[in-house]
C-alpha cells in the first residue's frame, strides 16, 4: 500500500512522567514515527468540565497504515504515558486522534476518520492551520483556512448558519 499522511492531533492537560502539559505533547511527538511536521504548541482553554488549561498541537505523520493500525499505535502510546488515578475524565496526561487521513474518509464501529468534531475545535484547526492550512476536508470540501476563518468568524447569534461568505 502506498505511503499516505495523517494529521495527528495532540492535548494534554496534566503533568505526567515526562513533566507538564507541554513537555507531555513533545514527548508524545518524540514517541510517535514518520513525523514529517509540528505544528507549534498552544495553549487552550478547556472545552468540557475540566478546569485546566491544555497545551495542543498537530503533528503530521507519514505512514503505511491504515487507519485501524495508526489507532492501536496511538492508543499504545497513550497507555505508555499513563493515566492518573481518580483523574477528572476529561483530564488526560495526553490525547492523540486522528484528524485528517490522506486516502480520504474511513467509518467503522470506534474510528471516524476525518475526526468527528474537528471542525468546530479550534484547539484542534489553529495548529492544524499552522502545519496543514491547504489539507482539504473530504467531508466539507473546505481546507483547513477555510474550515479555520469559518469557526473563527461564527458569532453566537449566526450559529447553525450554513456557511458565511463565497
Ligand atoms: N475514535 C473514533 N474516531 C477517532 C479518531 N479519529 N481518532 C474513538 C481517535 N480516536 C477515535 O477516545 C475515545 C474513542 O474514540 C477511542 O477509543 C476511539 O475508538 P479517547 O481518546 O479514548 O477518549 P476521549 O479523549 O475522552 O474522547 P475524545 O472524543 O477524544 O475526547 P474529547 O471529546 O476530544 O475530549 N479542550 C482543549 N482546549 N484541548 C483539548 O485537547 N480535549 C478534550 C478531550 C476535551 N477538551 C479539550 C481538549
Ligand atoms: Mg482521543
Amino acid at each position: 500500500m502506498p505511503r499516505t499522511s495523517y494529521a495527528i492531533a495532540i492535548g494534554s492537560n496534566r503533568p505526567g512522567r515526562h513533566g507538564g502539559p507541554r513537555r507531555e505533547v513533545l514527548a508524545a511527538i518524540a514517541a510517535l514515527e514518520g513525523v514529517s511536521a509540528v505544528s507549534p504548541i498552544l495553549l487552550t482553554p478547556p472545552l468540557g468540565p475540566s478546569k485546566r488549561r491544555f497545551a495542543n498541537a498537530v503533528a503530521l505523520v507519514e505512514s503505511d497504515d491504515e487507519p485501524p493500525a495508526l489507532l492501536r499505535r496511538l492508543k499504545a502510546i497513550e497507555r505508555s504515558f499513563g493515566r492518573r488515578r481518580g483523574q477528572n475524565w476529561a483530564a488526560r496526561v495526553i490525547d492523540l486522534d486522528i484528524v485528517l487521513w490522506s486516502g480520504g474518509s474511513w467509518g467503522e464501529p470506534g474510528l471516524t476518520v476525518p475526526h468527528r468534531l474537528f471542525r468546530t475545535r479550534g484547539f484542534v484547526l489553529a495548529p492544524l492551520l499552522r502545519v496543514a492550512p491547504e489539507w482539504r476536508d473530504p467531508i466539507t470540501g473546505l481546507n483547513i483556512r477555510q474550515l479555520h476563518a469559518r469557526l473563527t468568524r461564527r458569532k453566537p447569534a449566526s450559529r447553525g448558519r450554513a456557511g458565511v461568505g463565497p
